[in-house]
């Protein structure tokens, strides 16, 4: 989920982060530190190919996994460094391109990325998955054959690398490592990432402290033991729930008030940014993110993107912009392109749901897939990973628990209830903590207990799998409908004394159009070009042909001979050309997004 953390989120709204004070180095973060030892989500064994999605894979592995992918086909893959982040590790992008089928900037260009949020790894496994799916399948499958042949990919498996780095090898929430490794001062006492949360009990995980108190406001569940309810009023109070497992580092009286950050990846980039006054974590600038500013690099570099996925957890959602409604409504032809994506994603991955950003979910500021569709051109998607209501465990004829109310802050309990029976007995208690008690220096008698960091907003390892390749299956059925542009000079008249009329259609098999509409209405950059040339010819008139039964033409009124142009999804456009002299005349098409084509025809009446 784009949600950030609560706490972070009180505090970024109270004022912006001051620079007055001393920066607190946070030692924690660039402390090396050995590979975190293997678990049930984690493996020590080398990385091959076909590459395995039953573990999920540290920083350090993705690399070893792409290169263990452009070992295995090294023609068809290379792999640059597109930058580095704040404590200095790569950021890695491999493009999947046959060069027999041409330069990979004169296809439409499919990018895919993941885990902008340093939490959400899964992220990470859905772009390894289509790597692994695209390349071991080219050859094989037809279908994969065609989508490498005719596009290329550009695939950044992690975006904040820092943030995968510190989550696997620190203690963690869930939903705790999402920041970018920018010290903000949240709490303005002028040090910054001063006070984090501390594993306390050392299980490697940042779990939830609670006190027995008679005037709590939960109290032990009557059917769970290990779950807290909230007392109805006259009941009896018997426990306060503390918060995250942690000190008071600083003596301030507050716990765990200034972790580390918060710069949220997601809201630092320049469509549409706003403060963090109004947008909790979008850091002081646009780009101050040092690996955002790289990728956006990277992808002004690659004009041909035509489609962009950025994978997140969790929700089970495919969210296309707007992200705000100051934006208003997207264009509507637009509209129906995501539509065809957005509805078949539903359908490939169950249980998701396709929806706009700010109206069905809350709206965001300074997002990427802002950025891409509305400065890129690009048709942009954001992908949230996992659906925790999955985590079943239900007879055939039991009802699905109702979804957790606003004030159940600890969950809707006959859910957690059935997530906790899915944690004991589905697998093996892998994924909850039971209490357990603690000697805290501030609050005395404690206990620590909860779900683990690799869980809620994590599959499973055993259903990583499935998660991987039906999203990246999502993303193959997008890069199957970027624009398929075909051209045919369909009609040649001779109209007597060497001058000839001549037809040209431009025609478009898949949904996605050469340009996104909204890119031609806000002339984002320029529409695709079709030229007219031949060593003894001259173009006396040309345009648009709008009625071929009544020989209807918009003729263009100056330099005829070259025409601009979009080819729409699943359409196509006609020119009609007037043309005097003899020999060749050759018609060059050219498209940011959807490649470039050529033919050469000799000038004589068709029939
Ligand atoms: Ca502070
Ligand atoms: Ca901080
Ligand atoms: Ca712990
Ligand atoms: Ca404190
Ligand atoms: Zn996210």
């Amino acid at each position: 989920m784009k949600k950030i953390l609560m706490l972070a989120a009180i505090l970024a709204v109270a004022g912006t982060a001051s620079h007055r004070g001393l920066a607190q180095s946070p030692t924690r973060a660039n402390e090396r530190r050995p590979a975190p030892a293997a678990s049930p989500f984690t493996t020590s064994e080398k990385i091959l190919v076909p590459l395995r999605f039953d573990h999920y894979y540290t920083y350090e592995q993705v690399g070893e996994a792409l290169r263990a992918l452009h070992d295995a086909y090294p023609e068809f893959t290379t792999i640059d460094v597109v930058g580095r982040s704040e404590e200095g590790r790569e950021i890695w992008a491999m493009t999947v391109n046959n060069p027999k089928t041409g330069a990979a900037a004169n296809k439409p260009g499919v990018y895919v990325d993941g885990n902008i949020h340093g939490n959400e790894i899964q992220a990470g496994e859905v772009c390894l998955a289509f790597l692994n799916g695209v390349l071991t399948r080219y050859g094989s499958n037809e279908h994969v054959t065609r989508l490498v042949d005719r596009n290329a990919y550009y695939v950044i498996p992690v975006v904040n690398v820092d943030g995968r780095y510190h989550f696997f090898h620190d203690p963690n929430t869930p939903s705790s490592g999402r920041s970018i490794r920018i010290p903000k001062d949240d709490d303005r006492d002028g040090l910054r990432d001063e006070d984090g949360p501390e594993d306390l009990d050392g299980d490697g995980n940042i779990c939830t402290m609670r006190k027995k108190d008679p005037f709590g406001r939960y109290k032990t569940d009557p059917e769970e033991p290990r779950l807290m309810v909230p007392i109805k009023p006259g009941e009896k109070g018997e426990w306060t729930i503390l918060g995250e497992e942690g000190i008071d580092n600083d003596g301030d009286g507050r716990v765990n008030e200034d972790p580390e950050g918060y710069v949220d990846g997601n809201r630092n980039w320049p469509y549409n940014w706003a403060p963090p006054y109004v947008q909790a974590g979008s850091g002081d600038y646009p780009f101050e993110a040092a690996g955002m500013r790289a990728i956006a690099k990277y992808m002004l570099d690659r004009p041909n993107i035509a489609v962009v996925y950025a994978f997140h957890n969790n929700g089970g959602m495919y969210l296309r912009g707007p992200s705000t409604k100051a934006e208003g409504m997207m264009n509507p032809a637009d509209v129906a392109v995501y539509d065809v994506l957005g509805k078949n994603a539903e359908k490939i991955v169950p249980g998701y749901r396709y929806l706009v950003s700010w109206q069905d979910l809350y709206p965001t500021y300074g997002d990427f897939t802002d950025f891409t569709y509305n400065l890129l051109g690009a048709y942009s998607f954001v992908g949230e990973l996992f659906v925790t209501e999955t985590e079943t465990y239900r007879g055939v004829n039991e009802k699905a628990p109702e979804a957790a109310g606003e004030l159940e802050l600890m969950g809707n309990p006959q859910q957690e209830r059935e997530r906790l029976k899915f944690n004991d007995n589905v697998v093996q208690g892998d994924l909850y903590r039971p209490w357990k008690a603690f000697n805290h220096p501030q609050y005395g008698d404690v206990e620590i207990g909860g779900w683990v960091k690799m869980s809620s907003r994590l599959p499973h390892p055993f259903m990583l799998n499935d998660l991987a390749f039906r999203n990246a299956s999502a993303v193959m059925f997008a890069a199957s409908q970027t624009p398929d542009v075909t051209m045919d000079v369909f009609s040649m008249q001779a109209m007597g004394d060497a001058l000839y009329k001549v037809r040209v259609r431009l025609a478009n098999a898949n949904a996605m159009p050469s340009m996104a509409f909204n890119a031609v209405q806000k002339k984002v950059f320029p529409r695709d070009t079709l030229k007219v040339s031949g060593p003894a010819i001259k173009v006396v008139a040309g345009g648009p042909l709008i009625d071929q039964y009544q020989d209807r033409v918009e003729y263009k009124p100056y330099r005829p001979e070259v025409q601009m142009l979009q080819v729409p999804g699943s359409g196509k456009v006609e020119f009609q050309f007037l043309i005097s002299g003899k020999g060749t005349v050759t018609f060059d098409y050219a498209s940011r997004k959807a490649g470039r084509l050529a033919k050469t025809v000799e000038l004589k009446a068709l029939k």
